[in-house]
């Protein structure tokens, strides 16, 4: 498994394929799964020439600003962070302690999130963000709801297609169903991998991503093709082979050579799966030198290209962070 791997990147892909006829073949893996609460990364589909940057507002556009520390700074910041990773303040870092951290590097990435694009939203200041707030900020400038001021007609399907799902999203989000965001159901409208409630609507736009016949399943053709485009004088890569293999022997549980809701939500939403642990114990296993199963601050700092990679540091944007916003 590709634990390590960040879904920003895949699903602002995946963002580009679904939209825009934007997808560059490439032979390198795509994840689907939704590590329970990890990120939520919808990068801009702007370069299409769009007049408004719909997921622009909806994920963060890259303060990119860590990639400009020297090696040697990187690992100063890295190892400040250790010192709040070490609760007890011992010298040690714990599986658990890890873990803790991880867990609340994630929730701080969402709640920041959030924090960032509320003002873009609520534009009445009144605390909460209505649909018409939302729809208003995100597709106002076009004239009408089924957007009869597009001309390329790809684009304006994928606006449809868009809205549709917007709106869907927000009325699953909006608990009490009163068209008005709480802070609470926006945050469950952008990052709904974050909450239960929200399962379904994950699943369902999983499914639409990836079932290119329609029949609300996805079968073996489309759940390799989700992954892998072949590339002209390319050859097909090992991991393709390994992936049908799982397909048939661990993804189509009832073996009816399809993956109905219930089989995609176990696997892109494995609830006994707690991936911050699972991580923790991967970056631990990657740097635990003396094999004591616990890490000093220069056991990391050693291995630090991994942990700027991982979700410790939000990989790497928490290396630039100000002691006072932990
Ligand atoms: C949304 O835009 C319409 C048309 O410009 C406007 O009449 C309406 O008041 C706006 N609603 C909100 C909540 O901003
Ligand atoms: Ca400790
Ligand atoms: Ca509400
Ligand atoms: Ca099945």
């Amino acid at each position: 498994m590709m634990l390590m791997m960040s879904r920003r990147s895949l699903l602002g892909l995946l963002a580009l394929c679904a939209s825009v006829a934007f997808c560059k073949p490439t032979s390198e893996k795509k994840e689907r799964v939704h590590h329970s609460k990890d990120l939520d990364e919808r990068d801009p589909i702007d370069q299409n020439g769009f007049q408004f940057d719909h997921d622009a507002f909806m994920g963060r556009e890259g303060s990119k600003t860590f990639d400009q520390l020297t090696p040697e700074e990187s690992k100063e910041r890295l190892g400040k962070i250790v010192d709040r990773i070490d609760d007890d303040q011992d010298g040690l870092v714990t599986a658990d302690e890890l873990t803790s951290w991880i867990k609340r590097a994630q929730n701080r990435y969402v709640d920041d999130n959030v924090k960032k694009h509320w003002n873009e939203y609520d534009t009445n200041r009144d605390g909460q963000i209505s649909w018409e707030e939302y729809r208003n900020a995100t597709y106002g400038f076009h004239v009408d709801e089924s957007f009869s001021d597009v001309s390329n007609d790809e684009d304006k399907a994928s606006y449809r297609k868009m809205l549709k799902r917007d709106v869907r999203r927000f009325e699953k989000a909006d608990k009490d169903g009163d068209k008005v965001a709480t802070r609470e159901e926006f945050t469950a409208f952008l990052h709904p991998e974050e909450f239960d409630y929200m399962k379904p609507i994950v699943v369902l736009e999983t499914i639409e991503d990836i079932d290119k016949d329609g029949d609300g399943m996805v079968d073996e053709k489309e759940y390799v093709g989700d992954m892998y485009s072949p590339v002209d004088g390319e050859s097909e890569p090992d991991w393709v082979k390994n992936e049908q293999e799982q397909f048939r022997r661990f993804r189509d549980l009832n073996k009816d050579g399809k993956m109905d809701k219930e089989e995609v939500e176990r696997w892109i939403l494995p609830g006994d799966y707690d991936h911050a642990m699972a991580e923790a114990k991967h970056l631990i296993h990657e740097s635990d030198k003396d094999e004591d199963s616990k890490l000093t601050k220069q056991e990391i700092v050693n291995n630090w290209n991994m942990f700027v990679g991982s979700q410790v540091t939000n990989y790497g944007e928490d290396l630039t962070r100000k002691h006072d916003e932990f």
